[in-house]
């Protein structure tokens, strides 16, 4: 039996969530179209007979200087230091620069069993998978690269069991069963976050945190009871998502609503959302320190 842990890292946006999710069957990461969209370091489980994979989804390694870019960095990096294998995921659809190349400098100085996996390749033609592969092959030589769909489920066969070669003899850290290891709270608290980048633009999905302030269960009732708070930095952005006669946080509430009674099917669930202004929280190290741990 195998066991062993492996970190994905990559430019934002290279469907490293997805592909946790695909993985894992199941939603342990959230995705979106906007890039930083992963803000921690999030485990995903997966276990066949061979034995289990322990993935590490990171925040997409983004250069830039604002202390919660640099955060942001900082957990991604640090995800690669406690792990058997390194998964690289590149984005098909844009031509490598100066992200990957930072990428490539830092998995090269882990020493670690690198695996890269080209994705998106539904959406590109296979001249761009080409010309992608040649220019990454050129700065990682030694190491097998594989084209895949995170969306479509295709080429990811054998990524996995690249991985298992990898990977050392060792017993199951976590039951069959499991697909993550995420408080509840935080789990909650993505899903929600999720669904309200979905509804707006521009900086606006960055502005916003989410924080389960209360999780109650009623025994009696067979019921669970939970308060969340969306935070945002400006009254502007409060009422974009509060919207017209509360059109959209009554939208965000519906469909957080369907992905969280999957994690409670048979009790009675009810949400309150409310949408509170925290002005800078992103340059707020307390906050962040909370927020990004
Ligand atoms: N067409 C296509 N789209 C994909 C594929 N994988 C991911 N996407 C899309 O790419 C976008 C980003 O996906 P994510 O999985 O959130 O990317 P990520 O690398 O986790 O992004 P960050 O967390 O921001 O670093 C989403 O709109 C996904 O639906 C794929 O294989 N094909
Ligand atoms: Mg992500």
């Amino acid at each position: 039996m195998k066991s062993g842990s492996i970190a994905i890292i990559g430019r934002p946006s290279s469907g490293k969530s997805t592909l946790v999710n695909t993985i894992c069957e199941g939603k342990v990461s959230i995705t979106a179209s906007t890039p930083q969209t992963t803000r921690n370091a999030i485990k995903g489980i997966f276990t066949d007979q061979r034995g289990q994979l322990i993935f590490t989804d990171t925040p997409g390694y983004h250069i830039g200087e604002k202390a919660f870019n640099k955060r942001l960095q900082e957990t991604a990096v640090t995800s690669l230091s406690d792990v058997d294998a390194i998964l690289y995921v590149v984005d098909a659809s844009r031509v490598p620069g100066a992200e990957e190349v930072a990428i490539i400098d830092i998995i090269r100085k882990t020493r670690k069993p690198i695996v890269v996996a080209i994705n998106k390749k539904d959406l590109v033609s296979g001249n761009q998978i080409d010309t992608c592969k040649t220019i990454i092959a050129s700065y990682l030589n030694d190491v097998p690269i594989f084209i895949i769909s995170a969306k479509d489920d295709t080429g990811i066969d054998e990524v996995l069991i690249e991985l298992f070669k990898i990977v050392p003899e060792g017993s199951l850290m976590y039951s069959e069963e499991t697909f993550t290891d995420q408080p509840l709270e935080f789990r909650i608290s993505e899903i929600i976050r999720e669904k309200a980048i979905s509804l707006v633009t521009e900086e606006i999905p960055h502005a916003i945190f989410v924080e389960v302030s209360d999780l109650e269960y009623s025994e009696i009732e067979q019921s669970v009871w939970i308060r969340a708070f969306i935070n945002v930095e400006r009254e502007t952005q409060k009422g974009i998502l509060i919207g017209k006669g509360g059109e959209g946080i009554k939208k965000i509430r519906q469909r957080a609503f369907k992905d969280i009674k999957k994690i409670f099917p048979s009790l009675q669930l009810h949400i309150d959302l409310r949408v509170k202004v925290q002005p800078k929280w992103r340059q707020n190290e307390t906050l962040l320190g909370r927020i990004l741990s």
